[in-house]
């Protein structure tokens, strides 16, 4: 069968590698990724709250990278759910909607979780990562074992979806998956701060193929990003960080 080559740059834009996917070209069945229905009328209801971008940047300046938590207080189910419902309603490439966010609370297996990610960290922290790597972390006093991956009451191990299955079966690109659950996660983590609950963001290294079979997950899926996520403990130290202001950020054309 002619294979056809998901090519459109040497280097791909979600970094990985090219992928042949397996449709034989000669007898594709093409078929748009979202049914073709007639355009509805939107009202983006601008004005409706002239105030809102400050309220909003006042809230997410408050934010804080949190490695201590608070192991005896569980923020409710149901806030989560609608933080993920929020980071559920980013745009995504094509819309297809190509993220998992896998929510885990049970003791055990946080605990193989914070195994899995330990094992690896040690590798990474004593040879996998170069020293000046290792230097610039050293203001944010990480280390390869994490106590906040038990501690914390939800684990949030977000997967991006490297494709899709339509359902009759056949296999569904998955645009830009990885810049689409980004931007997923990054609503996920304002909305988590909305609620007043603290996370962590992690991206393990090299311990992605582990932590997928640990959640039985399947082969479409890769994980992209790990949250601890919690009310931070009372006695929670940050590193006394300063952002860039506006104009180091922003260009005026
Ligand atoms: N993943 C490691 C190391 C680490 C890397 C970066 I870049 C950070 O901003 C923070 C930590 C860890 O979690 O310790």
């Amino acid at each position: 069968a002619l294979k056809y080559i998901h090519r459109h740059s040497k280097r791909r834009l979600d970094g990985e590698e090219d992928v042949a996917v397996d449709f034989d070209n000669a007898a594709i069945d093409l078929q748009p990724a979202l049914e073709e229905k007639p355009h509805v009328s939107y009202v983006p209801g601008h004005n409706l709250n002239p105030d809102g971008a400050r309220r909003f940047y006042e809230l997410v300046n408050g934010r804080r990278s949190v490695r201590a938590f608070n192991a005896s207080s569980k923020p409710p189910m149901h806030v989560l759910e609608d933080c993920i419902r929020a980071a559920g309603t980013a745009p995504s490439g094509a819309h297809t909607e190509p993220w998992t966010f896998c929510v885990v609370q049970d003791l055990i297996i946080k605990q193989q979780v914070r195994e899995i990610v330990e094992y690896e960290e040690h590798i990474n922290y004593s040879s996998r990562m170069h020293a000046q790597w290792i230097t610039d972390l050293r203001p944010l006093q990480t280390k390869p074992v994490k106590q906040y991956l038990s501690d914390a009451p939800y684990l949030i191990l977000i997967f991006k979806q490297t494709y899709g299955r339509t359902a009759d079966g056949r296999k569904k690109l998955h645009y830009y998956n990885e810049i689409s659950t980004s931007i997923a996660t990054g609503v996920l983590l304002c909305a988590l701060q909305a609620a007043g609950i603290s996370s962590l963001v992690t991206t393990p290294l090299n311990c992605g193929p582990a932590l997928r079979r640990l959640l039985k997950r399947p082969a479409n899926e890769k994980l992209l990003i790990l949250l601890a996520v919690g009310y931070a403990s009372k006695d929670c130290l940050v590193p006394d960080l300063q952002r860039k202001g506006l104009s180091d950020i922003m260009v005026r054309y």
